[in-house]
């Protein structure tokens, strides 16, 4: 049995591996040649705890072989990204891609499943896609059960930095087309997921995943309006928060800079888009969460003009703001949709050449922010900076003592050190 997974990130390449791992033939299919070929030398391209190990072994035994071309395979999952354009719109064409790249090799008795975090209707698209592309073929909107390629929607929901273990782990929602395309499905997925593998539709495996996500997110904001608005009130946000949670029926998340990566702050203008009069509540709750940097940017210029009031005989050029981390979530190196990459670009971009950025998990200043801020060692930028913003909870600035931060200003976005 031969399975290709088309998309090799954050997602593919760990759900390539496990199957790999499992010793099954996999054939990982992306258009980015960079990776490919890294994947090929047995390393990985992205950060992942033991997910280079595990790369590794796959493809020094030869269960894994990556390509930038879709070869013929029994399964195919597609694990590309799906990202939103211009009106908060889902866009498809990484799915409409995949979809006729495998269209050519698809042969009677596949299965086609999709991975990618989609909206409602989605799957159903997708399998119109392989269906006009393959008229020779059948597909089940069209004949349902006896359909020649089976289809279904089986969303991927692992935590970046425990990929490994979550995918193994966790639970599964199966959502085919037809319940041959489901039952196909759980099979496969039992290679190695131990957790239990639920039956549903199409449609509600989409939605079941949009409102995982849509559901932290409104938590998210409950707890950032709540920051807000203890900072108005003078309160502790944090320790209202651990005394809150006491209760033995409330459970309140963490407030931060802003909700980032490419799933909580994308996924639910999914639903939103799907029914913009309805989803009040969600709306509201994404529009709270985008809105946190630029209250924390009012943080620092309120920091800054309390620092020249106590410099007077220094000017605004003078001050070095440090931004300790650029990450969107803890101890990870993914900047997508970070809060932390955007409030240090309007740092940068208010205060030029004064800005120091640390982030322990990159080696090379992004381009977002070159030429305005540079990228610090932790030491220097605490001995230099007069303000520190700290934007993620990496392990190392857990460490930092209490006496270094006691003569400067602090910004602390996560609460790690009050
Ligand atoms: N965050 C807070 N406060 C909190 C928790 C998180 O501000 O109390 C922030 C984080 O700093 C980060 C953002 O929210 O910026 C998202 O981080 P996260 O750890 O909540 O989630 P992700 O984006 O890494 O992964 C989520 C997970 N979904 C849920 O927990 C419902 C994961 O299981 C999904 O697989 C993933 O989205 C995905 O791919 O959809």
């Amino acid at each position: 049995e031969t399975i290709s997974v088309v998309g090799l990130g954050y997602i593919g390449l760990p759900t390539a591996a496990m199957f790999a791992s499992r010793k099954k033939s996999v054939i990982g299919v992306d258009v980015n040649e960079s990776a490919v070929s890294t994947i090929n030398q047995g390393k990985i391209h992205i950060v992942e705890p033991d997910l280079d190990m595990i790369v590794h072994a796959a493809v020094n035994e030869g269960y894994l072989r990556a390509t930038t071309t879709p070869e013929p395979a029994d399964a195919f999952l597609i694990a590309v990204p799906t990202p939103f354009k211009g009106d908060y719109e889902p866009d498809l064409r990484y799915i409409e891609a995949a979809a006729k790249s495998i269209a050519p090799v698809l042969a009677k008795g596949n299965l086609v499943i999709l991975e990618s975090t989609s909206p409602v209707g989605a799957t159903e698209q997708l399998a119109e896609w392989l269906a006009v592309a393959r008229p020779d073929l059948s597909f089940p909107q069209q004949v349902g059960d006896s359909a020649d390629v089976n289809v279904a929607h089986c969303p991927e929901r692992v935590l970046p930095g425990h990929v490994v273990r979550e995918l193994v782990e966790n639970d599964r929602v199966i959502g085919g087309m037809t319940p041959r395309c489901s039952a196909q499905s759980v099979e496969l997925y039992e290679t190695f997921v131990t957790g239990e593998c639920v039956i549903t539709n199409a449609r509600t495996a989409e939605m079941a995943k949009l409102t995982e996500n849509a559901s932290r997110d409104v938590g998210i904001a409950f707890a950032n309006e709540l920051s807000v608005i203890c900072d108005k009130l003078d309160i502790n946000v944090w320790e209202l928060i651990s005394l809150a949670n006491r209760h033995p029926r409330v459970n309140i998340l963490q407030p931060g800079p802003g909700v980032g990566g490419h799933c909580i702050a994308v996924d639910p203008w999914f639903i939103v888009s799907s029914a913009p009069e309805e989803a009040r509540l969600i709306h509201t709750a994404r529009t709270i969460n985008d809105s946190k940097p630029s209250w924390v940017v009012e943080k620092v210029k309120a920091a800054v003009a309390d620092w020249l009031i106590a410099n007077p005989e220094k000017t605004v050029k003078d001050v070095t703001v440090a931004c300790l981390g650029l990450a969107f979530k803890a101890d990870i190196d993914d900047l997508r949709e970070s809060p932390a990459m955007e409030i240090t670009e309007q740092l940068v971009e208010l205060f030029p050449q004064c800005c120091l950025a640390v982030e322990p998990n990159i080696e090379r200043i992004p381009h977002q922010i070159e030429g305005g801020a540079q990228l610090s060692g932790l030491d220097d930028a605490m001995q230099q900076a007069d303000i520190i913003v700290l934007l993620v909870d990496h392990k190392e600035f857990k460490l930092i003592s209490n006496e270094l931060l006691s003569d400067k200003l602090v910004i602390d976005t996560r609460g790690i050190w009050v």
